[in-house]
């Protein structure tokens, strides 16, 4: 399953380096002689140790709670290729009854209600005959994702940079479904629910609204398949919103439900729940609320080294290949920049095949290191509009939409 950064040859304590850089490592209880727990990844903040647990589907995967399962991506494997793997795609839920059990996909029915000329039920065999299959590439990023590494801390699940997925998505398009039950004159938005439930009357259920227009873009899916097979159990099975460019909070799994409304839908998980300061970087000053906030919508620009973690060790005038992964809220990107020192200068990487503007996009680079000792690595991506990434992290009291240019250090020898 682990795949490790290309070795220079350089002896180097594995398990440390591997516990240091948040990558997968296995824990040792007790003292001398004591035997090999069960694995776990070490991310780089306080509190960061994950045990690393196999679920239905998957394999092993930083689990950061169990009741609901919220499971976290070792990051080693956005090295592994462009698209990831349904068996390693981050998990989240919210509600403490979920997933939901024994869903049979022969019975199960989306229903279309509310403000539509003709309310229906869809089963999935009808989804995925009736409407044309449509297939994109898109990530999955929660707005949380890299919220651990936020200072001062704030409160929610501490996520290290394994919330995010980028995925082939099959499905009908929400547009095509909805119009063949006319949305109504009058139409404002279109909630959309899943069949996971809360536990107790008192907690909201987690529903999600959208603006009818944007529902109606063309571009969203009910996704049925995840890369070539029907969706995982956890990711959402048997049916799941796609919302390309939109962080993970709209794409509801398990969808059943989609009521069109003639007025702003404001529950809990609207309202107050996944919103962000109203200015043009969705953040305050840290340990400052803001006055106005408004949804969370599109990813901001962001980018990785994934080929070599923190303290790896390089050779002096060898020549390696550093590679990584960029991505933005579907504007496409125009550059991605690399630097060697630190961010005092910068040159182009080479970007890899376009699997479209919603994908991760791969590039790559060719670094010699020049001198003994630790070396500042940053990547800094920027896209078609010219939004780029804060080279000083941006902080909000939840927590999202973490973006800054991102910082390796190696050791070179
Ligand atoms: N039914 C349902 N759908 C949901 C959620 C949930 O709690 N219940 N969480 C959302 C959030 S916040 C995220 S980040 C994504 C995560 O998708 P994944 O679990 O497939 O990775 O699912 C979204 N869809
Ligand atoms: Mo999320």
């Amino acid at each position: 399953m682990q795949q490790l950064p290309k070795r220079t040859g350089t002896p180097f304590n594995r398990r440390r380096f591997l516990r240091a850089a948040g990558w997968v490592g296995a824990a040792v209880t007790g003292g001398a002689g004591a035997a090999l727990a069960e694995d776990i990844a070490r991310l780089p903040f306080d509190n960061g140790e994950r045990p690393l647990v196999a679920y239905p589907q998957k394999r092993p995967l930083l689990r950061l709670t169990s009741r609901p399962p919220q499971l976290e991506t070792p990051f080693s494997v956005f090295n592994e290729g462009v698209i990831t793997p349904n068996d390693a795609f981050f998990v989240r839920y919210h509600l403490t009854v979920s997933p939901p059990q024994g869903i049979d996909p022969d019975t199960f029915r989306l229903e279309i209600k509310g403000k539509v000329n003709t309310p229906r039920e869809f089963s999935l065999a009808e989804l995925k005959a009736k409407f044309e299959p449509v297939e994109l590439v898109a990530v999955n990023q929660c707005s949380g994702n890299s919220r651990g590494f936020s200072e001062p801390r704030v409160p929610g699940g501490q996520l290290g940079h394994g919330a995010m997925g980028n995925a082939r998505w099959k499905g009908a398009r929400l547009t095509d479904v909805l119009n063949a039950c006319g949305v109504a004159a009058g139409a404002k938005q279109a909630t959309f629910n899943g069949l996971d439930r809360p536990l107790l009357p008192t907690t909201p259920d987690f529903i999600k609204a959208l603006d009818i227009d944007q529902a109606l873009d063309g571009e969203l899916l009910l996704a049925y398949e995840m890369n070539g097979e029907e969706l995982p159990w956890l990711n959402g099975f048997p049916l799941r919103l796609v919302v390309p460019g939109h962080y993970g909070t709209y794409w509801v799994k398990h969808l059943n439900e989609i009521t069109v409304l003639d007025e702003v839908f404001n529950g809990f998980w609207m309202s107050p729940a996944y919103r962000i300061p109203d200015n043009s970087c969705g953040c305050v000053e840290p340990g400052t609320t803001a006055k106005k906030t408004i949804p969370i919508t599109r990813c901001n620009v962001r980018s990785f080294i994934t080929s070599l973690a923190d303290g790896a060790p390089v050779r002096v005038g060898e020549t390696l290949t550093v590679k990584g992964i960029a991505f933005d809220g579907g504007y496409g990107l125009r550059e991605i920049d690399f630097s060697e020192d630190g961010g005092q200068t910068w040159r182009a990487a080479t970007l890899g095949r376009d699997l479209g503007k919603y994908s991760f996009r791969e590039w790559s680079v060719p670094f010699t290191p020049a001198r003994g000792g630790t070396l500042t690595l940053k990547v800094k991506a920027t896209n078609r509009l010219g939004q780029s990434q804060p080279l000083e992290p941006l902080w909000n009291p939840s927590g999202y939409m973490r973006n800054v240019v991102e910082t390796v250090r190696v050791t070179a020898v």
